[in-house]
């Protein structure tokens, strides 16, 4: 049951698709309305407030820090480009504004609203939770249902479908800010291919590019580009390009003259172009709020998509300003006074603060718009929706150019209703023990907002990697639908081959191949049927208390659960099982062992390169033999990871991993195993099973 509520003239923001037929109250006219909520209208705009109990639980929020359950501090969707993914952080890139809440009561809100959203979840006063919403219309959603799990199906129901990638980009992706020309690239292709180490992709940073011109790339570093790409692809390499939000003013360029010419950058007050800096130096912001633009925008994608392309990730769409042109020369002019003074204590921190100040800064939002359908908006309103629109761009874009083909995409900024576009990673996290855990709590509140295909930076963008972290890591990165292996410039590198156990990086990442079977058809039955594929425990579990309370393990998809070590120096973990389930404890993809546990906690051990699994009882996960590349994977031949006491089932869905048109029933493969050991095969396919 969805009920809507709105107040003002919301802004469109295309999130809900067909939210035309959900009948709407009008807040102002009937403020008590609002179930659950008492609401306060203020100037600077309205706050729903309600008493919590002291058991209940919240789950969502899409992108942020701290736990699976989220009750106990307050988030902001404000989308910003900052690296330090601290604690104390209430806002990271994304605005996934919803969440719902489970105690006495149970039910699920989306807070629709474009600007600064913020949730209070028992922070100003541990009982209370209080949604705050700035200035500006907005639309609100109240979703009931018998359980959690269907109420986020109604609300990804409500969202449209999510994003299915290629199957090519559930392989594993090497990428490093700071890999400069061809001889890189290759560099870390035959290193994988020598070591056996599987790759599927490695990812173009900033580099590859002109002078940081989008939609170019530097000749001199890739004399023959489509030819690098050919060459990539025989070996079964994808080469993933970023594209940032902000075109570089530069004459003679086409997309700043096209750009130019037909009015599509964002405009100041006064009529001319907003001008802010990022990498490429001086830019201007597409308008990508306005359709024509957009347009334009995403037709740009073609010029490296005719090359051979056939993936991006979209960067710096919150959109992230070093800073604002017109306020950096008064900054200047600041600095200059500055320098002509004895700085005392307040004028020293006076001056540094005015020069750490000059990035996204908030007056700089407030001073650009957009030309929206409906009408001019300014930034600042809308602000939620730039990572959104600009992805939208690229994927309306390929719908049109590549009707039939996926092509990977991914953003780092994003709101609920890009999740039909592309995926996101979750930006500039750390090297870090912490964030690892925090990669793992992510999965299960980027699902419910829609996002499937997500992961982190695998080892840590930022700080330095060391070997145990990265094999930990990569430990659950296996698992995760984006499994990439990033890291910023200026940090210890961190390709396998940085370390001195190319063997234990082969038995992990090939564990992945092997699971890929089971991954793509958990994903894409989660795609078709607004499901999730990572699941809190109390998902699947809901009477179940002390499952209510794990934060560091994982459902993923049907059959099984995961619970990575997160600890540095551990060798080994205490997990929490709900029911009786088999541990497989990987030490490669052809060495196992099983070990059967009952419901409850126990310690179990995983020593640095092992990865242990828990398969539900009556349930069957089909692995395939592996391989150094997704196209490798032989699907015919699978052997099934099984606990069967009486009689298991499971739906395998496969595809030839390109088509836009998915349809899941013609995909489904019907495995049965029965507790005497006899195994049945129906459906689509008609692979070779074995018992493992
Ligand atoms: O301000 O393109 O999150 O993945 O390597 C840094 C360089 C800009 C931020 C992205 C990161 C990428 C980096 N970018």
């Amino acid at each position: 049951m969805i009920k809507k509520f709105i107040f003002g003239t919301p802004f469109e923001t295309e999130a809900i698709t067909g939210g035309g037929e959900i009948p709407a109250v009008r807040l102002e006219e009937n403020p008590g309305g609002i179930p659950y909520f008492s609401a306060a209208v203020k100037e600077d705009g309205v706050t729903l407030t309600r008493l919590m109990d002291e058991g209940e639980r919240i789950y969502g929020l899409g992108e942020n820090i701290r736990g699976i359950n989220k009750r106990g501090w307050i988030y902001e969707s404000d989308c910003t480009d900052d690296p330090i993914h601290t604690e104390g952080r209430r806002e990271l890139y994304a605005a996934h504004n919803f969440f719902l809440t489970e105690g006495r009561e149970r039910f699920g809100v989306f807070v629709d609203a474009p600007q600064k959203v913020t949730f209070d979840l028992g922070y100003g006063d541990r009982d209370q939770m209080k949604v705050t919403v700035s200035a500006g219309g907005f639309a609100l959603y109240l979703l009931e249902g018998d359980s959690m799990r269907q109420i986020v199906r109604e609300f990804r129901r409500a969202i449209g479908r999510s994003y299915i990638p290629p199957k090519w980009a559930f392989g594993y992706g090497q990428s490093r800010w700071g890999y400069e020309c061809e001889a890189d690239i290759r560099e870390v292709v035959r290193r994988h291919r020598e070591e056996g180490v599987p790759l599927d992709s490695v990812y173009l940073d900033i580099d590859y590019m002109e002078r940081y011109k989008d939609f170019t790339v530097d000749q001199e570093k890739f004399p023959d580009f489509p030819g690098f790409v050919r060459e990539m692809r025989q070996q079964k390499i994808h080469l993933v390009p970023i594209i940032d939000a902000g075109v570089k003013i530069e004459e003679g360029y086409p997309v700043y003259e096209k750009g130019v010419e037909n009015g599509y950058f964002c405009k100041k007050e006064d009529g001319r172009e907003f001008v802010c800096g990022v990498w490429p130096g001086r830019v201007h912001l597409p308008d990508v709020l306005n359709e024509k633009a957009r347009a334009w925008f995403g037709q740009n994608y073609k010029i490296l998509l005719d090359q051979g392309i056939d993936g991006f990730w979209n960067d710096m769409n919150e959109p992230a300003l070093f800073y604002g042109e017109d306020y950096l020369e008064e900054v200047f002019e600041k600095l200059a006074d500055y320098g002509r003074q004895e700085l005392d204590i307040k004028s020293f921190f006076g001056m540094k603060n005015l020069v750490l100040g000059v990035a996204n800064r908030k007056e700089d939002y407030q001073s650009f718009y957009h030309e929206s359908r409906d009408g001019r908006v300014r930034h600042d309103q809308v602000h939620n929706l730039y990572g959104y629109h600009m992805t939208r761009a690229a994927g309306e874009a390929f719908d049109s150019i590549k009707p039939d083909q996926r092509i990977l995409l991914f953003s780092r900024a994003s709101y609920v209703g890009m999740h039909r576009y592309g995926g996101v990673w979750t930006g500039d996290n750390s090297s870090w023990w912490s964030h690892l855990l925090m990669n793992l709590q992510m999965m299960a509140g980027l699902n419910m907002c829609g996002f499937l295909y997500t992961g982190a930076d695998l080892g840590g963008f930022g700080a330095d990697a060391t070997e145990d972290l990265l094999l930990r890591w990569l430990e659950l990165g296996i698992f995760t639908p984006l499994m990439r292996n990033h890291s910023a410039k200026g940090t210890r590198r961190q390709e396998f081959y940085q370390f001195g156990h190319p063997e234990d990086f082969r038995n992990i990442l090939g564990l992945r191949y092997g699971f890929l079977p089971y991954l793509y058809s958990e994903f894409v039955k989660a795609a078709m049927t607004d499901d999730m594929m990572f699941l809190p425990l109390s998902f699947v579990y809901p009477e179940d208390e002390a499952a209510a309370e794990v934060e560091d393990q994982m459902m993923v998809g049907e059959s099984m659960m995961i619970a990575p070590v997160y600890r540095q120096n551990a060798r080994g973990r205490y997990v929490y099982l709900p029911e009786e389930m088999k541990l497989y404890r990987f030490r490669s993809l052809t060495s196992a062992d099983q070990e059967l546990l009952g419901a409850g906690h126990h310690y179990v051990k995983a020593e640095l390169s092992e990865v242990l699994i828990f398969v539900r009882p009556d349930h069957i996960v089909p692995m395939s033999e592996g391989g150094c590349s997704v196209e490798d994977i032989d699907a015919s031949r699978l052997n099934l990871l099984h606990f069967v006491r009486t009689e298991g089932t499971y739906e395998l869905y496969d595809d030839d991993g390109y088509r836009k048109d998915v349809d899941l029933e013609s995909g489904l493969t019907v495995i049965t195993v029965k507790a005497d050991g006899t195994v049945s095969v129906s459906g689509a396919g008609r692979p070779e099973c074995r018992l493992r």
